[in-house]
């Protein structure tokens, strides 16, 4: 097993395969094992250095996912999830690492993998009805197939601050951190940014700093992880039930997790408002307890109905203010101007007792933001901040980012921008129409950022699977979505979403984090169910909403 590889022997190889993939993450990685499966050619590209998509490049210091392991793991293999022992409830970056580098070996995925190697263009010949995709290293390649597989939280943001090339002190940014260890003892420290990354790394790196200076322009929501080593009897339980725990989380979860308090449990389908202030409290604590995410599976309307949602937000913020001593910086750590759950709940260890150290200072920069970085650190308020190194905890540009970073051409020479007018569109969150032969995983238009990434990816890459096996990769072999397709699913899309609380936020779910990006809601709100289902409907299933074999 080698996590950095030369896989130099491709580069600059003309060559024709059936399938080109992008991106080494989990889908990815399955898509090329389904391919291989098929016994079809096909090349992966990786600009990493390693397999892993996201967990190879968040490596900053407390990154792990906020998903359950047993849930957050391939389903598909049973060998796979009864042979890998996950060593804590959470698992943390390199576990992860360890896990996609152990499913590549597995499934004999390296053989066809280029390393090192940014995919710069994907144009259509619809002359040949093929892909050729170039790389940045001068590497072309012709493939029936094209697979987008580059993340939808891939392309990391840093804000465009005045003063950014003055600062001559050390600059991270979460999404790329370095690979080797960074030890910020004895030094004083800028956090710019409050969202996951931030809430899992300000407690470790507060540990090590002299001092850490948080700038918050809006608080998060966090619930305790309470992550600690797997419970051994909890794995054998979920072990020798594993297939009636995925059967649920697939077919029975809104998200695609399942665990509440260590048990499979179905999402509470009653109203917030409809049940007593006790009965209430009673669900909310006792998730509080179970930890991390599972207030996604709590009263069913907390995400379309504000008093629902006032009920969730209430509790947390009292939560924040039992936890932190200074009642001024409770009240800035409390978020009040969005709902709960309208930017992505945060899962921590320790996030709001670290600002009851005295080596932590809360900077809130809502009113006043950054005015310009300098030399020695930044200035807010009129007041200069010098500080050793800064941390951008930043976020990315979600979702359409990574996809536009490559020049997609498709019929006609249109470009993905062109057809997308600002906005996304994407049949199924799949394909869209113009770009035969062009797969999205975990793109636009799914569910993608809403759910448990591993169930969708595998969802999706299933589908794609029995799709291009049933196109199959004759000379004019074709498939594409009608604009008809596309335009009613964009409209469902709208219907399932007008109501939602997501638009209460200025978050990366409707790419209000970027500044000049299209406010538009980048995902599928209808649930993992109803997208199950959409994708497998009778008319998608024979392909009916789509133009085959010109
Ligand atoms: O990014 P974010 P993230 N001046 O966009 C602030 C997944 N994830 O990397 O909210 C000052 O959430 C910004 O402020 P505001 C997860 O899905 C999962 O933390 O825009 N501040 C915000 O506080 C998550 O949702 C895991 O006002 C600026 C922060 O930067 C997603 O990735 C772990 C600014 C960005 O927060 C993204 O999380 C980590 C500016 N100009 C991430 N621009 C787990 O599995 C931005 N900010 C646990």
């Amino acid at each position: 097993m080698s996590e950095t590889e030369d896989t130099s022997r491709f580069h600059k190889d003309k060559e024709t395969v059936d399938v080109v993939i992008v991106g080494a993450g989990f889908a990815g990685m399955y898509m090329q094992h389904k391919i291989q499966q098929r016994g079809l050619s096909v090349r992966l590209y990786e600009a990493g250095s390693g397999v892993g998509g996201t967990w190879y490049w968040n490596t900053y210091p407390g990154a792990r996912v906020d998903v359950e392991s047993v849930e957050y793991s391939y389903s598909f293999d049973d060998d796979l999830q009864q042979e890998w022992s996950w060593s804590e409830r959470y698992a943390s970056q390199p576990e992860l690492m360890r896990y996609a580098n152990h499913f590549a070996d597995r499934f004999k995925l390296r053989q066809n993998m280029q390393f090192n190697t940014r995919v710069t263009s994907a144009v259509y010949d619809a002359k040949k009805y093929r892909w050729q995709v170039a790389t940045n290293l001068g590497g072309e390649v012709s493939a029936k197939y094209c697979v987008l597989a580059t993340g939808f939280l891939s392309s990391g943001s840093i804000p465009n601050f005045d003063g950014l090339s003055d600062y001559s002190g050390d600059k991270y940014l979460t999404s790329r951190w370095p690979k080797e260890e960074i030890n910020f003892s004895g030094q004083k420290v800028a956090i710019i940014g409050t969202g996951s990354s931030a809430v899992q790394s300000i407690p470790i790196i507060a540990k090590q700093a002299d001092h850490l200076f948080v700038f918050q322009r809006t608080p998060s929501f966090s619930i305790p992880a309470r992550n600690g080593p797997l419970d051994r009897e909890f794995e054998k339980r979920v072990k020798s039930d594993y297939p009636e725990w995925r059967r649920r989380q697939r077919y029975e979860s809104r998200a695609g997790f399942i665990s509440v308090n260590f048990q499979p449990t179905a999402p509470n389908d009653k109203s917030a408002v409809d049940v007593s202030a006790e009965e209430r409290f009673a669900d909310y604590e006792m998730r509080w307890q179970s930890g991390g995410l599972c207030y996604y599976s709590s009263f069913i309307d907390l995400l379309t109905n504000e008093e629902a949602n006032k009920t969730l937000a209430d509790f947390v913020r009292n939560k924040i203010r039992e936890k932190v001593e200074d009642p001024e910086i409770a009240e800035l750590l409390a978020p009040k101007d969005y709902p709960i759950m309208a930017k992505r709940l945060c899962a921590d260890t320790n996030y709001y007792e670290t600002y009851n150290r005295k080596n932590v200072s809360l900077v809130s920069i809502k009113d006043s933001p950054i005015e310009k970085l300098t030399d020695k650190g930044l200035i807010v308020h009129s007041h200069e901040y010098e500080v050793d190194s800064i941390i951008f905890a930043t976020g990315f540009d979600a979702v359409t980012g990574a996809i536009k970073n490559i020049n997609v051409r498709g019929l006609q020479g249109k470009s993905l921008d062109e057809h997308w007018e600002g906005a996304p569109r994407a049949y199924l969150g799949l394909m869209s129409s113009g770009f035969p032969n062009l797969f999205f995983l975990d793109g636009p238009c799914s569910n993608g950022a809403l759910v448990s990434p591993m169930l969708l990816s595998e969802y999706q890459v299933e589908w794609v699977d029995r799709c291009i096996n049933q196109i199959g990769i004759g000379p004019d072999a074709e498939i594409e979505p009608t604009l008809k397709a596309e335009n009613s699913w964009m409209e469902h899309m709208e219907e399932v979403g007008k109501d939602s609380l997501l638009h209460l936020a200025n978050s990366w779910y409707v790419g209000a984090n970027i500044p000049g990006k299209p406010r538009a809601l980048l995902s599928y709100l209808g649930g993992l169910e109803n997208y199950r289902r959409q994708c497998s409907s009778g008319e998608a299933n024979d392909y009916g909403n789509f133009v085959k074999n010109r």
